[in-house]
């Protein structure tokens, strides 16, 4: 493990490199623990650079046990070798040269899972960020481009398949059991897309002919035995490949595409060139054994990764600080997907769910960082919803500045400019600049600028004059290295909505610039009047949310169930309804923490239930309405002196006072959504199964007992059904008979699928409640948990700190000690995932003083030990 290196990389000392490298000719001889590493580089120095300059060479954990230059083997005062480094003196002056580097690693042993490693008897690479520096000594950086060959050498019975980027060369035999197989990448890349995969896999295939006529070989490779679960995947893989085309004229470029699943990874998902590698959890799915939400997460990482063939891979980033350009870019395109495939407004509603739990806490804590970061310790740490999700966010506030067609004309531009180099986000940037005319200088500051903007509004309605008054401020809050903030350019879409729900057309608009309905906001304060308003209007603001924002704006419940009922964007209906449970929410909340009795006044819940019985809306839009904002959420709009037993309790009367006064309409409901026909994962059925779940919820908080939630988990033909009917009988009973026997008979059944094994860790370690770190810790001892396995800590430590408030927040602080003793062995094995788990206390300043104070003892007793640089870099953002 690489401990505490702590230094600090700043965009600002970018320089290119001294050498220029032309090509990169590979060769593996695999074997378990002693995989031998040849690698020739052919390289020339860039012109202008200076004659003596050495070419140093990135390592990590590395030994070398070879060193060629142009064949012969160099005197060793001409070169210096450590784990991390390689330095090469004394090299041509003008002509190219070719260093031929030995290396031998270990891949059974490398538990981080980054570099060359062994899943369950496969073995893969995972080199994003960098990680292709533990397998040889490389420039291992962005901007260092360059076509590779690559031979793999192996023992044939154990490993049928042998993979690499790019198209198959050739293979073949050789004595004693071994054969190999060559691989030739034609598309100039940085070593981080680099890919190896070998071992004895079953495959799914199929072709896809491309918008030219080529025909492109897609192969995904599972375990064997697992093929039938791969084909959902396959589908969203073709509906990719054709939704890139018809959206963005992107065609894909070489004659095979290849997925591979392996059941140890640190993410999500990689986008190595023509040979992606994913988490299984992402790429297996059928009925039986997976959700709703496991098949459009498959749909959204299978479209993600292929779409970053062209947006990272075909263009990629000149350096790390400007991961957004490739992964917001990808994110936009991914939601795009997956609104074009499902309902755009739901699908809306779920990536500001999102962002606003995830993202929004970040941007307001100590880990707070711009989009585009200008330092950074740990890479690693900055593969974050910041990046992803609110790099998205800015690409689509390009889009709804420069309006679709504007925006097209942009992204073809920097398709054009920009394919097959390593671009910055200035680069992309002038590219809508170039195309448009328009100039974007006060919107790059969304890249630079971290932090969540609020925007106060006040409005005036002057009757006489038909004229309404808007006074909108901007302020951006300090984040960490950052007090000043630049008023930004934020675009606000807005409806202005009439007593008679319809939208009114102002006559003239003053104070702001106004395209369509989108506000530009631009200054610290505006004063915005709209003439020809013939009624006392409500205001819908931030429609579709348009901009990632924190609104300010006071308005009557009775305009927010004007707006509930009749805006046309379903994004802003959806918002209000929200905006009306809100009060509620806090105001229980509140009571609760000074041991009042909660008092609930429910009629805010007459437009969500009304919007949840309207046949006229989609049943996934109306799941929606009755999902209320999480206990995070609500912790977020508190704001501080959180108390996380109150605010469950809050939210809990709550959604009791709902289940009151909605009992009939949720029986209706339950029975209205019953399955028409055959299980069938597309959106408008998972849309009634969310519906219905909702309403099995509301009943079954209503009925205050076991039964119906048994009775359907009795009945249940699907995953989605299945767990949803665990999760109601765990989290609500978790002492009752029912749910004991509900939780060995899913055990049970599903003891051979790790994937729904970890559904069951994770729906027992989200239980609520003061019981929950005693039985995270039993759960610890179970046979089925095995801490090498991220997917199987995430399932239950992960889901245990990120997603139990009252389990983790324990008053006593038992939960924040547990973190950090787990935090403390999991870094020496894998110290990605230890670090992203040390991310739950990002929040830790807005607990409540006794919670803050234990939090913060549990963050200096990780501080004080010997810690990789990944949960160094967290512990002391953190605590700073
Ligand atoms: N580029 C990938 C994310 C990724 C980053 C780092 C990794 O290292 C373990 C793995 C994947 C994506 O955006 O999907
Ligand atoms: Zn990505």
């Amino acid at each position: 493990m690489r401990t505490d290196t702590g230094r600090i990389i700043h965009l600002a000392d970018y320089r290119p490199t001294d050498f220029v490298l032309e090509r990169v000719d590979l060769t593996f001889e695999l074997d378990p623990e002693a995989t031998k590493v040849e690698a020739r580089l052919i390289f020339h120095r860039r012109e202008g650079t200076d004659p003596a300059a050495p070419l140093v060479f990135d390592g990590d954990e590395l030994t070398l046990s070879g060193l060629l230059l142009d064949q012969m083997e160099m005197a060793p005062e001409r070169y210096t070798a450590t784990p991390d480094s390689l330095t090469v003196r004394d090299l041509p002056e003008s002509s190219p040269f070719e260093l031929t580097i030995t290396t031998i690693i270990n891949p059974q042993a490398n538990s981080q899972l980054m570099g060359l490693y062994r899943s369950s008897g496969i073995y893969c690479t995972q080199c994003e960020a960098e990680g292709f520096r533990r397998i040889t000594y490389f420039p291992d950086r962005p901007d260092v481009l360059a076509p590779y060959t690559v031979t793999i050498i192996a023992d044939k019975a154990a490993n049928p398949l042998l993979l690499s980027n790019g198209n198959y060369l050739g293979g073949g035999n050789f004595d004693e059991g071994r054969h190999f197989a060559a691989w030739f990448d034609p598309h100039p890349k940085p070593a981080y897309l680099f890919a190896l995969v070998a071992g004895d896999l079953g495959v799914v295939e199929d072709t896809f002919t491309t918008m030219s006529g080529r025909e492109v070989a897609l192969k995904i490779y599972v375990e064997h035995g697992k093929e039938p679960r791969a084909t959902y995947a396959m589908d969203a893989l073709k509906r990719s490949m054709k939704w890139d085309e018809e959206v963005f004229g992107r065609e894909y470029d070489l004659d095979i595409f290849m997925i591979v699943a392996v059941s140890d990874f640190n993410m999500g998902a990689m986008e190595n060139k023509g040979l992606n590698v994913f988490n299984d959890k992402y790429v297996l799915a059928d009925p039986e054994t997976a959700t709703d939400a496991d098949y459009a997460n498959i749909e959204a990482i299978i479209a993600h990764e292929y779409f970053h063939n062209w947006t990272g891979n075909r263009i990629t980033c000149r350096d790390w600080f400007q991961l957004c350009l490739k992964e917001g870019l990808t994110v936009f395109r991914d939601h795009e997907f997956s609104a074009d495939q499902r309902s755009r407004p739901v699908k809306r509603i779920a990536e500001v769910r999102h962002l606003r739990s995830e993202q929004f806490p970040e941007d307001a804590g100590p880990l707070a960082h711009p989009v585009r970061p200008d330092k950074y310790r740990e890479i690693n740490n900055f593969y974050t919803t910041t990046v992803y999700e609110k790099g998205s966010e800015v690409t689509r506030m390009i889009a709804t500045i420069l309006g679709r067609d504007l925006f097209k004309k942009g992204m073809d531009l920097y398709f054009e400019r920009h394919d097959g180099e390593a671009a910055t986000v200035e680069d992309f940037v002038k590219c809508f600049e170039d195309a448009s005319g328009r100039d974007l200088g006060q919107f790059s500051l969304w890249y630079n600028q971290a932090g969540t903007p609020h925007v106060t509004v006040t409005a005036d309605y002057d009757a006489a004059g038909k004229a309404l008054t808007l006074e909108i401020g901007q302020t951006v809050p300090a984040t960490p290295g950052q007090a000043d903030k630049k008023p930004m350019h934020i675009p606000l879409d807005l409806a202005i909505v009439l007593e008679d729900g319809t939208i009114a057309v102002p006559a003239s608009v003053d104070g702001a610039e106004m395209t369509g309905s989108v506000l530009h906001l631009k200054e610290a304060r505006h004063t915005v009047t709209f003439t020809g308003i013939a009624s006392r209007p409500a205001l819908s603001l931030n429609r579709s949310f348009s901009a990632p924002v924190i609104v300010r704006y006071e308005q009557k419940p009775a305009d927010l169930a004007l707006i509930a009922r009749h805006e046309t964007d379903l994004f802003s209906r959806w918002q209000a309804i929200t905006d009306l449970a809100l009060p509620a929410l806090k105001d229980a909340a509140r009571a609760a923490r000074k041991g009042e009795a909660i008092q609930i006044d429910v009629t805010f819940a007459e437009a969500l239930l009304a919007v949840a019985a309207d046949p006229a809306l989609e049943p996934a839009f109306r799941a929606q309405a009755l999902t209320l904002p999480s206990e995070a959420d609500i912790a977020r709009e508190l704001g501080g002196d959180n108390d996380p037993d109150a605010i469950h309790a809050g939210r809990e009367a709550v959604l009791t006072a709902i289940a009151r006064a909605g009992a009939d309409a949720f029986g209706s409901l339950f029975d209205a959504m019953a399955a028409e026909g055959a299980y069938s994962p597309d959106a408008a059925s998972a849309g009634r199964r969310a519906l219905r779940n909702a309403a099995l919820l509301y009943r079954t908080i209503a009925e205050d007992a076991p039964a119906l939630a048994a009775e359907a988990f009795a009945k249940a033909d699907n995953m989605t059904d299945l767990s949803q009917a665990l999760t109601v009988l765990a989290h609500r009973f978790p002492e009752a008979p029912e749910t004991h026997a509900a939780l060995a008979a899913f055990e049970a059944r599903f003891a051979e699928n790790a994937l729904v094994i970890d559904k069951w860790f994770q729906i027992q370690a989200t239980i609520p409640g003061e019981g929950a770190l005693a039985r995270v810790m039993r759960l610890k001892e179970d046979r089925h948990f095995n801490e090498n396995n991220p997917n199987r800590v995430r399932s239950l430590v992960g889901a245990f700190v990120f997603s139990n408030p009252t389990g983790f927040n324990r008053a006593d602080g038992a939960g924040y000690r547990f973190l950090a003793e787990e935090i403390l062995r999991i870094d020496a094995k894998n110290p990605q995932l230890a670090a992203r788990l040390l991310t739950s206390m990002r929040s830790w300043r807005q607990l409540e003083a006794g919670r803050a104070e234990l939090a913060r003892t549990a963050l200096v007793r990780i501080e004080r030990e010997a810690l990789s640089n990944d949960v160094r870099d967290i512990v002391d953002r953190t605590l700073k």
